[in-house]
């Protein structure tokens, strides 16, 4: 058993990355396997994890993704399904189940659901096939703040996941990386060990040295990769910002 966060910070101090690769290829669905694979060719080094989502999971399935998962496994790098789980004990874990036994080492899932009936049995589950659980404490989407920063009994929603996350022993939360402020609340929340994955570099406005800067762990970069005419070009350019001076 191979925990996630052991896993990205070995890969991490051996390539220098803080990159998790968002493969998310659209165009022709025939060819996007292909594609994804192509892409982990070129920057696959310099990367400490894959997450694939709906674009080429819905188009392709578990199966279908079996080269990009053998790729990774020669890289040494955990495949994360970004299914956002969202429904009864007995769904998540079954899905779990399918991800765990095909070559993901770890889901995102919806703390929105709870945990009785809901996140318990998914983190029973992931224990059990020693597999990891990242929930969504703070989405990086402009719609977010109507629903995860809304109050609940006089706490911020958001908070109330971040402990949550801790109390429930999940591996770490997604934090959206333009709002560096929740990042930092969250991070003095969480267990020193549960990780902070946040989205939204790049395309969708985030700053990425602020965003680790306030305590996430490790950047989920999408288009500005994936949608490159050189890729190899745009995680440079990434890790080059990482490295001037602020
Ligand atoms: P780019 O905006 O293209 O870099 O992609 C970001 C990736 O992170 C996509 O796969 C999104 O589905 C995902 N994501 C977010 O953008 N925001 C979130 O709050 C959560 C996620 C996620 O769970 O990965």
């Amino acid at each position: 058993v191979r925990l996630l966060r052991d896993w990205l910070d070995t890969n991490s101090q051996k390539s220098g990355s803080k990159v998790i690769l968002a493969a998310d290829v659209g165009g022709p669905v025939e060819t996007r396997v292909d594609r994804a694979v192509s892409i982990l060719d070129q920057v696959g080094e310099r990367i400490v994890a894959v997450k694939v989502n709906w674009h080429i999971l819905l188009t392709d399935g578990v199966r279908g993704l079996r080269a990009l998962k053998e790729r990774c496994e020669e890289l040494g790098l955990p495949l994360i399904a970004d299914m956002k789980l969202n429904d009864i004990g007995t769904t998540n874990a079954e899905a779990a189940k399918i991800l765990f036994s095909n070559g993901f080492e770890a889901v995102i899932a919806n703390p929105f659901v709870g945990y009785e009936d809901g996140i318990r049995e998914l983190l029973a589950e992931a224990k059990k096939m020693g597999k990891g659980v990242i929930l969504l404490v703070y989405m990086s989407h402009e719609g977010a703040k109507e629903g995860y920063a809304l109050q609940a009994d006089g706490e911020k929603l958001y908070l109330r996941f971040a402990r949550k996350t801790k109390e429930w022993g999940a591996d770490g939360a997604i934090v959206s990386s333009r709002s560096p402020s929740v990042i930092r609340e969250v991070r003095g929340v969480l267990a020193a060990e549960q990780l902070i994955l946040s989205p939204g570099v790049g395309f969708q406005g985030g700053e990425p040295g602020e965003a680790l800067a306030a305590g996430a762990d490790y950047l989920i970069v999408g288009r500005s990769i994936v949608e490159s005419k050189d890729p190899v070009g745009a995680v440079e350019r990434l890790e080059r910002s990482l490295r001037a001076p602020g």
